[in-house]
């Protein structure tokens, strides 16, 4: 479980370039983070995570669509 806070810190962190998005290199080259990410969502690979949740072109994730993943497997606080 985290709380909203909790994750937007989780997001600023994996978020390497500040784009306010987090891609899938962002998510590799963080595999801890990661792997909470995964616990979170109950969705383990990040490539799945990005092809259901993400709906920008360039793939990549937007806070507000991660949180989304989170509060669809009921870990959002
Ligand atoms: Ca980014």
């Amino acid at each position: 479980m985290a709380t909203e806070q909790e994750l937007q810190s989780l997001f600023d962190t994996l978020d390497g370039d500040k784009d306010g998005k987090v891609s899938i290199n962002e998510l590799f080259l963080s595999p801890g983070l990661s792997a909470i990410i995964s616990s979170e969502t109950g969705i383990s690979s990040p490539q799945e995570l990005l092809s259901r949740y993400a709906t920008g072109e360039d793939g990549s994730i937007t806070f507000e669509e991660l949180k989304q993943a989170v509060k669809k497997a009921d870990n959002l606080t």
